[in-house]
């Protein structure tokens, strides 16, 4: 008796639903945690995340199978349900574009839609799980569903090795990407890399005679912060999908502070940009002055901007105008920034 049950269109269909549910929530974490990490950790964050995306696309054709099943029978929600399939293989579609190489579509990058079309997912998903609950059940937990998922799992691994070494065989644009997954872009060519906001920024006009950088209970001129500069060799690493390794003048934060009394230091841009950074991080951050030797661009953050080693682009303010020592710990803001 249950045995048939078991082995009914309804069961392998519930299946096919938890197993899309769990590899869209995995992709969903890794690649958060991809758009987070700016160390070699990151790599395994987008290995993962690769391997999730794939595991969709093996379990697509299955859920095809259920999807045609439940058009027969059309209920509330058959249209964001088909939304949601197209939304989910449009972004994966982009996130292979990048992998691939074809990465920079001009008023966009492959990146950019490939995240901002998984954030439209996330509502759709929400309401689909909403109307169509998928409760894990006990008899679920079987060895041969965990044995299933298993495959499923290798079967991404393997699409990901496969797909790799394509790429690289065929040395696509892809096969130097770094291990977050980001194109290079003009390195050690400061007129070559890309000028880029986080979200909607404004390059303001700033005039270097009057402004000033407020630290350390001091305001120091342009001048004063490039006579204790020294050079350093960073990378750029942009979520939009590209990298750049530039050399930089800059002094070391910890250098311009007097005290450390406090829970965190709170770098603001004149823009009103800004990111909170442990205290004990003042030893690997920069205030750049340049970059090449040359002054920074206006784009670039001019007169002065943060150079965060091993962090993502988005730490890296520019247009620096005041970094304050504060009591609310680095760790209360948003994991990206809201504006
Ligand atoms: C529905 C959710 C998602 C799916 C199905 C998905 C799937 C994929 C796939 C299949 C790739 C290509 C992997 C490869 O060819 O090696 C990829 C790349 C990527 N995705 Fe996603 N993704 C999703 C959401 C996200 C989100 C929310 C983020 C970030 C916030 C993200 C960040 C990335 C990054 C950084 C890459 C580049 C990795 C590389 O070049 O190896 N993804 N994604
Ligand atoms: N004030 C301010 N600083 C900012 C941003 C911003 O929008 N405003 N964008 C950040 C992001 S997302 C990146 S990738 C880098 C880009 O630096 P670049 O334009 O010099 O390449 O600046 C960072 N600093
Ligand atoms: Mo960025």
């Amino acid at each position: 008796m249950r045995r048939d049950y078991h082995y009914s269109g309804a069961m392998a269909g519930r299946r096919t639903n938890l197993g899309l549910l769990a590899a869209m929530t995995a992709a969903f974490a890794t690649g958060v945690a991809a758009y987070a990490l700016g160390t070699g950790w990151n790599r395994w964050a987008t290995l993962t995340h690769a391997i999730a995306g794939f595991a969709i696309v093996l379990l697509a054709p299955w859920k095809s199978v259920v999807a045609r099943r439940g058009l027969r029978r059309r209920r509330a929600g058959t249209s964001t349900s088909i939304l949601l399939m197209a939304v989910v293989l449009i972004s994966l579609a982009f996130g292979i574009m990048h992998s691939w190489g074809v990465w920079n579509l001009g008023f966009l990058t492959a990146m950019q839609l490939h995240v901002g079309t998984a954030l439209v997912a996330i509502p759709l998903a929400i309401w689909h799980l909403v109307a169509r609950p998928q409760k894990l059940h006990r008899s679920d937990l079987t060895r041969r569903n965990f044995l299933r998922t298993g495959a499923v799992v290798a079967g991404g691994g393997a699409i990901v090795i496969a797909t790799e070494g394509t790429i690289k065989a065929l040395d696509l644009l892809g096969a130097r990407r770094r291990f977050t997954g980001s194109h290079e872009r003009g390195s050690f060519d400061p007129d070559a890399f890309p000028v880029t906001q986080w979200l909607n920024d404004r390059v303001p006009e700033v005039e270097v005679g009057s402004w000033r950088l407020r630290v350390g209970g001091r305001a120091w001129s342009w001048a004063e912060l490039d006579a204790l500069a020294e050079e350093i060799d960073a990378t750029l690493d942009c979520t939009g999908g590209w990298y750049s390794r530039q050399r930089w003048t800059g002094v070391r934060l910890d250098r311009l502070l007097r005290d450390r009394e406090g829970a965190s230091l709170a770098v603001s841009s004149l823009t009103g940009y800004g990111r909170r950074f442990a205290v004990a991080e003042a030893r690997r951050l920069w205030v750049a002055t340049r970059v090449g030797g040359g002054e920074l661009a206006s784009g670039h953050g001019y007169p002065a901007r943060l150079v965060a080693p091993g962090r993502r682009g988005f730490w890296w303010v520019k247009w620096l105008d005041r970094i304050e020592l504060s009591d609310v710990p680095a760790w209360r803001q948003w994991p990206f920034p809201p504006t």
